[in-house]
């Protein structure tokens, strides 16, 4: 296990979700660390100064920091699932979660730090992006098309965030489409697996193999 490469993660955080779905539908084993944003392990900011997760350390000790790179290593390796799509319109989709809309839910699920606007506001600021969402879900199965792709992957786990911000609104909210498709990734084997829970990483231990072998 000491040869794999090295996953530096944190279970609730979407970007680390988003990667740890591309290495589990990839099938290559790392070996992941669980960290405590409150307590980074020397070893995660050593290997990547902005410290933040995910960090993927290569065995050749390359070092991927960015979630989408990590996703497209995984995806290069093996992507049995045919997740790779790169087209230019998924490519502002995932633009436009990772800006606009991630700074509004932040703010959203945070509105007690920005006193300047109600939480209504700022919901629906963020509402404007899972409105194109919906209407891209009304038309097809999937944001690239029929089959779940990268782009899927790379945005659930930030409307999944929104979702649980008021799960009661979310349940009422006029956008039954995204209310479905966020469903079924919430209720996919891959999403479970991606969500076990690992104790934190102790310095010079061993992180634990994943994915592990039981969904395999
Ligand atoms: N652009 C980065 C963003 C990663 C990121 O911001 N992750 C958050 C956790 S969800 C983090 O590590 N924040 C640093 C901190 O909380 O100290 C990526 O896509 O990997």
């Amino acid at each position: 296990m000491s040869d794999l490469p090295v996953l530096y993660s944190f279970r609730r955080c979407p970007y680390a979700i988003r990667a740890r779905m591309a290495i589990c539908a990839a099938g290559v084993p790392v070996q992941l660390r669980e960290v405590l944003l409150k307590d980074k392990p020397a070893a995660l900011i050593e290997a990547s100064a902005k410290a933040t997760v995910p960090v993927l350390v290569l065995a050749d000790g390359r070092v991927i920091d960015e979630s989408l790179a990590v996703i497209d290593w995984a995806l290069q390796q093996h992507d049995p699932e045919g997740w790779v799509d790169t087209t230019a319109e998924t490519e502002a989709l995932i633009s436009q979660c990772d800006g606009s809309f991630k700074d509004w839910l932040d703010q959203y699920k945070y509105a007690d730090r920005y006193p300047g606007q109600s939480p209504g506001y700022y919901r629906e600021q963020a509402e404007l992006f899972i409105a194109g969402l919906e209407q891209r879900l009304a038309q097809q199965q999937y944001l690239g098309g029929a089959t779940a792709t990268r782009a899927d992957v790379a945005v659930f786990p930030f409307v999944r965030q929104f979702a649980g911000v008021d799960p009661g609104w979310w349940q009422g909210a006029p956008y039954p489409e995204v209310r479905r498709w966020l469903s079924d990734w919430l209720a996919s084997q891959a999403f479970t697996r991606v969500m076990a829970k690992y104790p934190a990483w102790q310095p010079e231990g061993p992180g634990v193999l994943f994915p592990d072998s039981s969904g395999s």
